[in-house]
């Protein structure tokens, strides 16, 4: 029997302690196999699930006849359900232990162990759902942020397939009048004008790069706004990341040179979720381990949304300061005068010429104070970035701005070539390359490896 067809199984839950947790059977053999594991409560076998309704029972290990948990289970007969086969869930207590033993249960009665992704697949490949809309169960998964969850949930209902459908439409069309103008040239069938026909493909360049353009910001809803906290050793940078999401995270010695690799943390400010980036201090060393340690943290200063420039404020401002503050210079975020609890050494008009349009505020990570301005400048800066990203957005992931990007570099060739009154048949070879490009989001015209790397990004039981 080939792959695609044996009946699979997953615990779809998160492994763990629960209150209740779901194993998956999809498949042919998903409501033979019920019938042999699933009794009820007085040990009798069920004759025959019914569908769509919950039953409370218990599971039995085929061989041994072993009662291994009590349970519900909920038949779901094809085509209506995700996989478009016969499903079966059982809902047991949400123990690592019993849902292990579940699961094996199930497969000795000949289930197999569902790869990662496998439901999705099946969704897809039985046509219930395209590629963006498997991709955008992830996305749902992983959302973060509500705006995340709203956007993914768009695409999970076909928000990006059907836009990107409607400029496949458009490429069609064009195409139809391209290939009947080499078929049939001399006669009068209604073929559009060279003119019209490179005016619509530049239409379509121009609504591919719409996509491309609010795919791009879109990436601020999925993956939060993220703020790196820079400066040199030992200006309390650690200090300070600990105080703003709550938990002594980082550690924080007076050795300067202490935080070496990048940590990393989600927290609430304000309500806006963001991602909180402490770094190594940026300085020139011969240490190798730290030395790549202030890569990474100018790594990450140039990758974030928004900086929080630290400087020491008991000590005068020095070349480092200086370096750190001209590398952020076009980045948006505030310049952190810290240890505002010590005598200032750092008057705010030496300042000013290097904090850019940042906001200069001063505080002190010891005492707290001035850590709720910090946070207020911080959640409003986020929050223009987020809203300033754009007025109709639709999510995409890297695969498929990609795919994005080169279905309008095609267009834009093909609209050249009409332009310059060139042959139409190589517009058309442009045209066709747009369409696969175009396909590929879809999954029109994914190959099979494409397809693994995608769902291998699943967890198992999705
Ligand atoms: N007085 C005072 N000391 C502070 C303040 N913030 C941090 N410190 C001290 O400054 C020293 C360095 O703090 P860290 O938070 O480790 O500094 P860092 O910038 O992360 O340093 P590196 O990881 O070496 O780059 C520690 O001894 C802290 O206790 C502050 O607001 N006031
Ligand atoms: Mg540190």
């Amino acid at each position: 029997m080939s792959k695609d067809r044996e009946t699979i199984a997953a615990i779809s839950t998160p492994l763990g302690e629960g209150a209740i947790g779901i194993v998956r059977v999809s498949g042919s053999l998903a409501f033979a196999i019920a019938n042999k594991v699933f009794r009820d409560p007085s040990g009798q076998r069920q004759r025959e699930l019914k569908p769509w309704g919950v039953r409370y029972g218990s599971i039995v290990d085929c061989e041994t006849g072993e009662h291994v948990d009590e349970a519900l289970a909920v038949a779901m007969p094809a085509p209506h359900s995700f996989t478009r086969e016969d499903v079966v869930e059982f809902s047991c207590h949400g123990g690592v232990a019993v849902l292990t033993r579940v699961l094996e249960t199930v497969i000795k009665c000949g289930a197999r162990l569902a790869e990662p992704g496998e439901f999705t697949k099946r969704a897809f490949l039985a046509g219930r759902i395209d590629l963006s809309q498997a991709e955008a169960v992830i996305d749902v998964i992983r959302a973060k942020t509500d705006s995340a969850r709203r956007l993914a949930l768009a695409n999970l209902r076909g928000e990006l397939s059907t836009r990107v459908g409607r400029i496949r439409d458009n490429v069609l069309v064009l195409l139809a009048h391209i290939e009947a103008s080499i078929d049939f040239p001399d006669e009068d069938i209604g073929v559009l004008e060279v003119k019209d026909m490179t005016e619509r493909a530049q239409e379509s360049v121009s609504e591919l790069n719409e996509l491309v353009r609010t795919g791009m910001s879109s990436r601020v809803y999925r993956d939060g706004v993220s703020v790196v906290l820079a400066g040199r050793p030992n200006v309390g940078k650690s200090s300070l990341f600990n105080a703003l999401v709550g938990k002594m995270r980082a550690i924080v010695t007076d050795i300067p040179g202490t935080t070496r690799d990048v940590i990393d943390d989600w927290t609430t400010i304000k309500g806006v979720p963001i991602r909180l980036v402490d770094t190594a201090g940026m300085r020139k060393t011969r240490d190798l381990i730290e030395k790549l340690g202030v890569e990474a943290a100018n790594q990450q200063a140039e990758e974030a949304d928004l900086v929080v420039a630290v400087i020491d404020g008991s000590r005068p401002i020095c070349d480092e300061d200086r370096d750190m503050l001209l590398q952020v210079m076009d980045k948006s975020g505030v310049v952190a005068v810290n240890k505002c609890d010590l005598e200032s050494e750092v008057e705010e008009g030496s300042l000013i010429p290097h904090a850019g349009d940042k906001r200069i505020l001063r505080m002190s990570a010891k005492t707290g104070e001035g850590i709720n301005e910090l946070e207020q400048a911080l959640a409003d800066l986020a929050v223009a970035e987020i809203t300033g990203a754009c007025e109709n957005p639709v999510m995409a992931n890297l695969r498929q701005l990609e795919a994005l990007e080169n279905a309008m570099r095609s267009m834009e060739e093909s609209a050249h070539a009409l332009s310059n009154s060139v042959s139409p048949d190589l517009a058309a070879i442009d045209m066709y390359e747009a369409l696969f490009w175009l396909d590929q989001i879809t999954g029109r015209s994914a190959s099979e490896d494409l397809m693994e790397k995608i769902f291998s990004e699943f967890c198992i039981g999705k």
